[in-house]
């Protein structure tokens, strides 16, 4: 029978189609959200846990949705949706470790409160940058999609995070998609003390599915009924007829942000409105008044989740608090992956550069069953380097697919690919249109493995390099910006055999690598290459070139500029080093070289401050000083922008000064 609204219950609570059973579990999912939160808050007064994000009040949408999704569907929760992670039964005693900072918990110490993912729940956590996971959501549904399985998945998101610009890039490429991923926006009424009037200007967060060709609903998310019966129906749907479904749950934000902030902004009567429609006391009335929940029965299950609080805590609490080891702090920044030689000697074919990086990402795509390759305008059309022509036609427009414009939302989709057993390469159209889509890639792809043990399978394509009068916004070559960051590797090969192997390799290695491709030799270096799959091992230099009185290190076109001089100057006596990857850095080869020489001078294309050569340089001081001759040289790129008329680029490059700043030097 369906309760009709009345003065006892703020909403309708339709029971007709749900068991006792499940009305019950629903209940004890929402009491133990609560009851936690409430020993958590007292915690937090001791001192005992570190920060807290409350999500009282909004506990029927955690408990409702994770309840209407199967077990093994992946759900992306955020800093509010503890009852996601209870109602799939994570033992407390992990999640109190976890907050705590200890070993038990799912990052080693090394993040905090729900920053971690765990695919024994299929649970994928957030970071704290919000909108990512939106994407990665949309990656974990497309290999759901392309293998044909019929699942669903969920992503949170507050209405503050829609305000992001991962929020429309995401729902923009799962409507082109139609991946099902379930987009569950809690509108809780502020973002910090952001009230919705300030964070958007529609009356729904719902009408806004309209522009992306999206169903999208509204739920009264406070009811928890509502949210369940909804979220059960809509998620059938989805996955019998795979597209995504935005959902808005108006709800509130009960306490502070986070507990130290309060809620002084909080007008008094609104407050009290939506403690008045609470989720679980007007729940609890109602399985009273239905006969579903008896006082004895509420008792034993409050009892139960003390019982279970209590004893986990003291499991958390008996744990040692965790003692540092530097080498497993480094150890776990990447993925083991132990790399087996592939060698092919016969059938040698003269490659252009393009070509070989194009047949190497072919012959992956044939080694790979499970890699998508992605990009803007890559699929028919070729790619605007025409590296991928004809793959369509051969692998298919599931694994061949053409991008919207949001280098975000599809370096997102990578992960979530990964996350979901499947390989991703992505091609930025160029490198400099990774800035679109840097936060991923150093927030996201590159912490994860360390956080909690989840690698991203992705490897980044960057065609880049000045050198073609292009300007300053498709001629940078932007490599520093990721050898920075720990958790990426950075190839950037400067041969059509090095390019070829490293990409099979960059491919095969299950961690993120940036892959540069200097695209003024894509078309101008030419090589004998084997045509068959082989690869090289990343992290390994080549010297090129070897000599007694000085020591170039290079990469990319840097390596060509220094061989055209010294094939020009018989009389110079130096080694030449291609560094071929620049993180894992090859500093053995690099030593080595300096302790026969003596001198160093380090070539690279980009701007000087902060670039790759300034590591090497400081590297050297500190390791080979003894050894060295003379200062070591840094030859860059000037500090500005990339200019675009050729007289302007020409001085702009560390080509210009490569010449004379070696024969210095020499002189030295
Ligand atoms: C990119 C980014 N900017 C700012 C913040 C700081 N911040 C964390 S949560 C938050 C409010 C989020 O509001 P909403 O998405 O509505 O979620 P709620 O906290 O209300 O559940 C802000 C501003 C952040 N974490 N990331």
């Amino acid at each position: 029978m369906i309760s009709k609204p009345s003065i006892s219950y703020p909403f309708d609570y339709d029971n007709r189609f749900i068991s006792n059973q499940i009305l019950l579990e629903l209940y004890k999912n929402m009491l133990k959200s609560r009851m936690i939160e409430e020993k958590m808050l007292i915690l937090l007064r001791q001192g005992k846990v570190s920060k807290w994000f409350s999500g009282i009040g909004q506990e029927a949408i955690s408990v409702g949705v994770t309840m209407a999704l199967a077990n093994d569907e992946y759900i992306l929760p955020m800093h509010r949706n503890l009852g996601v992670f209870t109602t799939r039964q994570i033992p407390l005693h992990r999640l109190f470790a976890q907050w705590q900072g200890k070993a038990g918990g799912f990052t080693k110490g090394r993040d905090r409160s729900f920053h971690f993912g765990t695919q024994d729940y299929k649970i994928i956590g957030m970071i704290s940058h919000l909108g990512p996971q939106l994407g990665v959501a949309d990656g974990i549904a497309l290999a759901h999609k392309i293998r044909n399985e019929k699942k669903v998945t969920a992503v949170f998101t507050g209405e503050g995070g829609t305000s992001e610009g991962d929020f429309h890039e995401a729902m923009n490429v799962a409507s082109v998609w139609s991946l099902p991923v379930l987009f569950c926006v809690e509108n809780n009424g502020y973002g910090l003390s952001t009230p919705i009037a300030e964070q958007f200007n529609c009356k729904h967060i719902a009408h806004k599915g309209k522009g992306y060709g999206m169903e999208a609903h509204i739920i009264e998310g406070n009811n928890i009924l509502e949210v369940y019966n909804r979220v059960s129906e809509i998620t059938a749907g989805m996955r019998e007829n795979p597209r995504p479904v935005l959902l808005e749950f108006k709800t509130f934000r009960i306490r502070g942000h986070e507990e130290a902030s309060g809620t002084k902004y909080v007008p008094d009567a609104l407050m009290e409105t939506w403690k008045e429609k609470d989720p679980i006391s007007n729940y609890t009335r109602f399985l009273h008044d239905e006969a579903i929940l008896l006082d004895e029965v509420e008792e034993r299950y409050r009892n139960e989740i003390q019982a279970e609080i209590d004893e986990n805590l003291q499991i958390a609490y008996a744990e040692n608090d965790i003692a540092c080891n530097e080498n497993e702090e480094l150890n776990d920044v990447y993925k083991d992956y132990a790399y087996k030689e592939v060698k092919s000697e016969d059938d040698i074919i003269e490659a252009r550069f393009v070509d070989a990086v194009s047949l190497g990402l072919r012959q992956a795509m044939e080694k790979h069953g499970n890699l998508v390759f992605m990009g803007q305008d890559i699929a028919e059309y070729g790619g605007v380097f025409k590296v991928s022509e004809g793959f369509v036609d051969q692998f298919g427009k599931d694994r061949v697919r053409n991008t919207p414009i949001c280098e975000s939302a599809i370096i997102s989709t990578g992960m979530g690919l990964s996350i979901n057993g499947m390989k991703a390469v992505i091609e930025m159209q160029f490198a400099d249109f990774v800035s679109s889509g840097f936060n991923p890639i150093v927030n996201y792809l590159a912490k994860s493995h360390y956080r909690w043990g989840q690698s991203a399978d992705v490897v980044v394509r960057m065609p880049c390099g000045a050198g073609v009068g292009a300007g300053p916004f498709h001629s940078q070559t932007n490599e520093a910006w990721f050898t920075k960051t720990p958790g990426l590797k950075v190839v950037y090969p400067a041969f059509p055999y090095d390019a070829k192997g490293l990409l099979a390799s960059a491919i095969e290695d299950p961690n993120p690598v940036l892959f540069f491709e200097h695209k003024a030799l894509y078309r101008s270096i030419t090589q004998e290459i084997p045509k068959n799959y082989y690869n090289l091992p990343l992290g390994k230099a080549s010297l090129l070139k070897q000599g007694q009185d000085v020591s170039i290190i290079t990469y990319g076109a840097g390596v060509h500029w220094a061989l055209e001089f010294l094939n020009l100057n018989e009389n110079i006596s130096a080694d030449l080093i291609d560094l071929r990857t620049l993180s894992p850095l090859d500093t053995e080869a690099i030593f080595t070289s300096i302790k026969k020489t003596g001198k160093a001078l380090i070539l690279q294309e980009d701007t000087l401050f902060g670039g790759v050569a300034s590591d090497i340089s400081a590297l050297l001081m500190e390791n080979c000083f003894e050894y060295l001759d003379a200062p070591v040289q840094r030859v860059a790129s000037l500090d500005t922008p990339i200019p675009f008329a050729k007289s302007l680029e020409s001085n702009f490059l560390a080509k210009s000064r490569f010449e004379k700043m070696l024969i210095n030097l020499l002189a030295y």
